[in-house]
């Protein structure tokens, strides 16, 4: 391993640690490292907040003059909420600046290395470049077209089922699993499910972990069948959105809305448009959208082409029964060479279960 990929692996973990929190911007990190050693270490916390670089310039002070820095994303060049770090950069004396990968924001992709080239800072770009744009892959989907990555999780049995046929499902996966289900809650900004499973599990949707963060809580339900003292609509931890049609109870929007609960019509008359859903999300700022549907929901965003990565827990358990449901419904594909091919698939283990992760092929 070369010093410069020993620095980026650095930086990049320290900016992973903060997976959830900093969205809707990127996960980064910045390394500062002059004769002596490291002098400066800053990661983004949060939105709003000073960008890596800013956190690493503070702490180096004056060493970094001549110094190298080693930032995870490149240097952005545009006054948004803070201010251009290539500036700041070219300020400190800063003498090279190695990047693992250009900023995917039209903004400023590209001009910051411009910006720093131009000052006459030597600029190498590629260093851990897969590692990074992997670690923000919400942040690159959003940034550019403005609707948030999405992806789908589901927990079954190895034949597929997420239920007996008398639909008791507790538990199909091992306490480990659900617990990294907590994890990738706390690692979005939304999680949604059908209201069918509000009705059948009256779920919290929190996630109870050290540091999680709760994510918004959203439920399709075409005819508002929400009950009013589910515990989303009641428990007051995160905010609970419903996505309903055109055609919903009038009565009960007002009920639901006088406990503070914000209701979003979609434009179809008697279903949720799962298109329409995802539109919305994103106007409203949301980058990551996390499915804990059933196979119904499911379906609706697979067919539609709105899932950009699953993440499927399978436990070594067979149920059988025709009648046990399974995690895609819908009608399916007709033929086999039409099956959703899913690329780059991992599997690992976790507890007594097998954690599968991939991306779909959009068609
Ligand atoms: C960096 N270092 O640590 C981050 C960058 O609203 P602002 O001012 O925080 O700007 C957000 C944009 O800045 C974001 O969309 C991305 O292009 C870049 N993020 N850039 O040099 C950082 N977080
Ligand atoms: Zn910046």
């Amino acid at each position: 391993m070369s010093s410069h990929e020993f620095y980026m692996d650095l930086a990049l973990s320290n900016a992973q640690a903060l997976k959830g929190q900093t969205d809707p911007n990127p996960l980064v990190g910045s390394i500062i490292v002059n004769n002596s050693g490291i002098v400066g270490i800053g990661t983004h916390l949060k939105a709003g907040e000073p960008h890596a670089e800013i956190h690493a310039l503070r702490m180096a002070g004056d060493r970094s003059h001549g110094a190298t820095i080693y930032v995870t994303l490149e240097p952005c060049s545009h006054f948004g909420r803070t201010g251009p770090c290539a500036q700041a950069i070219i300020d400190a004396g800063i003498k090279r600046v190695v990047v693992a990968t250009l900023d995917p924001n039209p903004l400023v992709s590209g001009n910051g290395v411009r910006m720093l080239q131009d000052a006459g800072i030597d600029v190498i770009v590629g260093i851990r470049e897969e590692e990074s744009r992997k670690m923000n892959e919400v942040f690159n989907k959003f940034i550019v077209g403005k609707t948030p990555f999405v992806t789908l999780k589901a927990a079954s049995t190895l034949d597929g089922k997420i239920a007996t046929h008398s639909l008791d499902s507790k538990w199909i996966t091992s306490e480990e699993a659900r617990l990294d289900v907590h994890l990738l809650r706390s690692q979005h900004m939304a999680i949604l499910v059908g209201v069918g499973t509000v009705i059948e599990d009256d779920p919290e949707l929190t996630a109870r972990i050290p540091n999680g963060r709760n994510p918004l809580r959203i439920v399709l339900d075409s005819t508002l069948r929400i009950p009013l003292d589910s515990k989303l609509l009641t428990d007051g931890i995160a905010d609970t959105w419903i996505f309903t049609s055109r055609n919903c109870d009038s009565d009960k929007r007002q009920a639901l809305e006088k406990l503070g609960i914000s209701i979003f019509a979609t434009s179809h008359d008697t279903q949720v448009d799962v298109l329409d859903v995802v539109r919305t999300l994103g106007e409203k700022g949301i980058s990551s959208l996390f499915i804990e549907g059933g196979g119904t929901i499911n379906a609706a965003f697979l067919e539609n082409d709105l899932i950009d990565k699953v993440v499927f827990y399978f436990a070594p358990k067979i149920v059988g029964g025709k009648l046990a449901p399974t995690f895609i419904e819908g009608i399916g594909v007709d033929w086999m060479k039409d099956a959703i091919d899913l690329r780059d698939g991992e599997f690992s283990k976790i507890g007594k279960d097998f954690k599968f992760t991939g991306y779909p092929e959009k068609r």
